[in-house]
Formats: structure tokens, sequence, C-alpha cells
């Protein structure tokens, strides 16, 4: 490809609104233009790279049998009643009418629209299990687009369907769709992990998030610095590792403590720890108020809660509600003197307190030498924090670390929640009807080309992987004019060309500083300079990455790329 003749509009300046590295590079290397807040056009050489990143899943999708299909992005809505998801979103989901005044949803994803072909079309358990995909452009009116592509209101996904007439066989795509994430992030070069997205202890192996460490992605992840365990912060279990004080138990004391009302200044005004203090938080679980107990160097975590005391609503209660059932402010609420008034539950941690502190339910006070069991009582101990950097690792191996992860693939095990609201049913081997067992597999497309930008760039600009690059060889004759320089530059062209190397030429009458500045932004893995030693069939060869540069005479030249390029995309 020649430069004049394609649409690369390198910028010198940052572009103001661009927060992030890759958003900045992309916009300044003309890979990508926004048209709107959220809504980008992928030029040329963003094109390009999508492209690959689309192969790639292709690739690793068609080789565990997975099919692809095209579906609309315009659904009815029909559908979206059927599985009752038309009223649940809100102005996420974005909707139109047609002439006729019919309503459509622009697609967001794809379960009703699956759902409703395969009902139609399967209905004997000899046509399971069944995996069908599509790379396709998905609609979703987010809040707060930010960060380029990474959060964008119109983007490219792979989103996977599985069918099948067991949960063996759901597990078993499952797997295959999880190595084959596995292999997808690994060919785009990316530093991953795949992380439980549900809590482990509800049993819940049923969805994990393919997580790109990045410190300016949104979610937090706990990892073990031992082993592969790494799951979304609010889902990590949390181990019962604590010991107990050979302390013997002491009076309950009542203090004076004005004004004091944090964790931090209660244990600074008792000269204590924090982590001898227990923090009271009242909750309200859907209609029932229940107080909860953490260490004082602990935080509840509210999702958690949720799934322990199996409600559909967990919220912190209000200062007025808190005054109301408990007769105090928060900062002075406690376990002890509530006489069962409310139900009481406690993170594991407090199981291992000895002589503790807490708030004595009146304003100002507070209790010394308090003591689980003897003092109050709790009705069920469970796993009711965040995890923290330091813990165990859940899995017994390591120390758990955080990192922030930008979400690149999600997988579910859906179950039968939309063949049963859609009736997408089929005959089993005994002839009787059973609801289709499915999961769904997303891979965000356009997110990943990001992340791969975000992770692979230095001063200069991007810095693609060979396997990413939108060019194999950027081939930049100095000047045109020159009849060696032309007349090298064009051969090279060609013989390159001729020998599969897809070769962008910078043929711009440019001076050669803006040629070498838009060749280092634009991140080819290797660029091939035309210059003084043309004549003696002389050219400079540099590779983007290691600024490693050589001088290499022409008969060398498709040796030498060839050997730069492959070592480079091991
Ligand atoms: C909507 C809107 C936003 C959404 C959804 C629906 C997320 C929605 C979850 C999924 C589940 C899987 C198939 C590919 C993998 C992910 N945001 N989700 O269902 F209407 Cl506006 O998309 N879908």
């Amino acid at each position: 490809m020649k430069q004049r003749n394609t649409l690369i509009p390198t910028l010198r300046e940052i572009p103001a609104d661009a927060e992030i590295k890759s958003h900045q590079l992309l916009l300044r290397a003309g890979y990508i233009r926004q048209n709107a807040s959220g809504i980008y056009s992928f030029l040329p050489l963003g094109k390009k790279v999508l492209k690959k990143v689309e192969e790639i899943v292709r690739e690793e999708l068609d080789a565990i049998g997975a099919a692809e299909l095209l579906m609309p992005a315009l659904q009815p809505s029909e559908l979206w009643k059927e599985s009752g998801r038309w009223g649940t979103y809100g102005p996420e989901l974005m909707r139109m009418n047609d002439r006729h005044a019919r309503e459509f949803a622009l697609g967001a994803t794809h379960e009703e629209m699956i759902t409703s072909i395969i009902r139609d079309e399967i209905k004997s358990y000899k046509r399971l299990p069944l995996t069908l995909y599509q790379i396709q452009t998905k609609y979703r009116d987010e809040k707060r687009p930010r960060f380029g592509l990474l959060r964008g209101r119109e983007f490219v996904m792979k989103d996977a369907y599985s069918f099948h007439s067991s949960a063996e066989s759901l597990d078993e795509t499952y797997e295959e769709i999880f190595q084959a994430y596995t292999n997808i992030f690994t060919r785009c070069g990316l530093n991953f992990r795949a992380v439980i997205a549900d809590s482990g202890a509800m049993g819940g192996k049923d969805t994990h998030e393919f997580m790109v460490l990045s410190e300016v992605g949104e979610d937090t992840i706990a990892y073990s610095d031992e082993s592969s365990y790494a799951a979304n912060i609010e889902m990590a279990e949390v181990m019962e590792s604590y010991s107990y004080s050979d302390e013997e138990q002491k009076e309950i004391q009542k203090v004076s403590t004005p004004e004091i009302k944090t964790i931090e200044d209660v244990a600074a005004f008792l000269h204590t720890e924090k982590e001898n203090c227990i923090k009271s938080l009242l909750f309200k679980v859907d209609e029932e108020f229940v107080l909860v107990l953490s260490r004082g160097d602990h935080e509840i975590n509210d999702i958690k809660v949720k799934n322990f005391l199996n409600a559909d609503t967990v919220e912190l209660a209000s200062a007025e509600e808190m005054n109301e059932i408990i007769g105090c402010e928060a900062g002075s609420i406690g376990p002890c003197t509530l006489d069962g008034k409310i139900k009481i539950v406690a993170d594991h941690a407090i199981k291992y307190i000895r002589n503790g502190i807490a708030g004595a339910n009146e304003n100002g006070q507070h209790l010394l030498n308090v003591n689980p069991e003897r003092d109050f009582t709790v009705e069920a101990y469970g796993d009711l924090r965040f995890i923290q950097e330091g813990d165990p690792s859940p899995d017994g191996q390591g120390t758990i670390l955080f990192a922030k992860g930008i979400e690149v693939g999600h997988v579910f095990k859906l179950g039968t929640r939309y063949s049963d609201s859609m009736n997408s049913t089929y005959l089993d081997e005994n002839g009787r009807s059973q609801s289709i067992i499915m999961g769904c597999y997303g891979i965000g497309v356009s997110r990943t080309l990001a992340a791969v930008a975000e992770q692979f760039n230095d001063e200069n600009g991007l810095v693609w992987p060979t396997n990413l690059s939108p060019y194999d060889v950027h081939l930049i004759p100095i000047n045109m004019k020159d009849d060696h320089q032309s007349a090298l530059a064009h051969e090279l062209y060609d013989g390159l060309k001729n020998n599969r190397f897809d070769v962008l030429m910078d043929d711009r009458a440019e001076r050669p500083g803006v040629k070498f500045a838009d060749s280092d932004l634009i991140g080819l893995p290797v660029r091939v300079t035309v210059g003084k030693k043309a004549s003696e069939g002389i050219v400079e060869v540099k590779v983007r990455k290691t600024g490693e540069m050589l001088e290499v005479h022409k008969d060398e030249l498709l040796a030498t790329l060839t050997d730069l390029l492959t070592s480079q995309s091991k």
C-alpha cells in the first residue's frame, strides 16, 4: 500500500479529551476517529488491526467446532418482551421504531435472538450440542462512555452461544471455549488472567471474566502470587485463617468517647489497634434490619452479605433508620445490649476477637473487653468481607495481590434462563420435552484492540505485536526525486510484496523527520529506509520494538526481515 493512496491522518498534538495512552495513540496515529461520544470510525489502519483480531478469534472458535453466523442488529421488541428484559433494561438498551411504528431494540447482545432461531430449528437431542457465534457490532447507550474504544456505545463483539441436553455437555463446551479464549488472548500478546466472576462459595463456577492487567482497567482483581487463582474483588473468597488469643476474658467496661466516631479514631483514642475493634453496620436486607459485624480493619462486602442471606436487596440503613432502630448514631452502634431485638450476622474474623471494643449503642459511649458469645450472640458467621492484599489465597497457595483489569472476555453458564422464558425445547431420548441448556461467551473485539494498544506502546508511539500489526514493513524512501532511491524503493516494494510481505510505503513528499516520526507513531514492527547508500544497494533496517538498527544489502533483505518478523512473533 502506498501512503498517498490510503488515509493515515497522524496528529502532532495529544487530543485534549483522550486521557489514556491507547486512546491518545490510536487517535494520533490515525487508526480511529470519534464521530460522537463513544462512537468511532476505524480508519484503514484501525480496520486492518481489527480484522487481525477477528481472524484470531475465528481461527480459535472454528478449531473447536463452533459455526459462525450473523444475526441482525435490529431485534423485534417482542423477543425482549418474551424474555422479560424489555422492561428490565433502561436507557442503556437503545430502541427505535420502524416506519410502521413497530418497536425494535438495537442489539446489545443476542440471547433472545439466538434462542428464537434455535427454538424454531432444533427439536431433538440428536442435534445437540451446538455452538454458534457471530462477530458483530453491538449497541449499548453507556451513561459515561470513556477511554476511547475501551467503553464505547457502539463496539465490535464476538458473541457465542452453545446449546446442550445436559449440564455435563455444557461443562465440556465451557472448558473448550475457556481454552480457546486463553489461546486468543495469548496470541494477542496480552497479559491476562481468567478471573472467577461469581463467588466460588456458591458452588457457582458458572462465570469467568478474562481480564487484561492494566492500571487503566475499571475492575479490581485479587490474584495469588503463587497460583493461577484470580477473582473479581467482590467475589474473592476469604479463608478463615485466624487464631484465638490466649488473653483472659476481662470485665466489660463502658467508656466515654465524646465525638469519637470512626474506627480509626476509636482505636487511637483507646490506644488499641483497629483489628481489636468490632465494626457494626446496620443493613436493610429485603425488608428486615440486620446488624452485620466485621473486624475494624476489614470492609463488609455487601454482595457477599446478599448472597449469604439469599436476599434480593441489601442496602445500608439510613441515619434516621439507625436512630429509630438502635437509638444512636452509626459511630456508636455495637452488638451488645440488643437482647435479640435484631438479627446479628458476622464475618468469620469476629469469632476470634478477645476483649474487643464495640459501640455501646449510646451516643459517645463505647464498651471495652467485649467478647463474642459471652457479650453478644451471633446468629451466623460467614465470609462477609472484602479480601485484602496480603490475605492468604483461597486455594491455599500463596498470598493475594491486587491489580486493575480490563474485561476483554466473559463466559457464562446460562442454564435454561432463556429457553424456559422463550420456550425453546427439544425431545430427549425418551421422547420427553426438555428446555435446552445454554452457555454464552463474549469477547470485546474492539476493546481487545485497545487493550493491545494500551499494553504495547512507548514514548514514540504504538509498538504492535507482529501478528496484529496492520502491515509487516514500513518502507521509507528519503527522497523520491533521487533516481537511485526511487528505483531501489520501487524494486523493494514489488519484491517484498511478491514475497508475501504486507508493505506500507511512505511515498509522500514529506521531510525525513516527519516520515520517521509518523513511522514510530504508527508502530509497524520493522522499518526499511532507502537513503544515501541506495546506489550501493544498501538500506537501513530498524526494529521498532528495540530500536535496533542495521545496514543490509538488498540481496539479504528478505532473509533479514523474515528472521526479524518471525523472531518477534514467538
Ligand atoms: C442489554 C444491555 C446491556 C447488557 C446486556 C443487555 C451486559 C447484557 C450481559 C451479556 C451476557 C453475555 C453474550 C455475550 C457474552 C456476554 N450488558 N449483558 O445482557 F440490553 Cl443494554 O451481554 N451476552
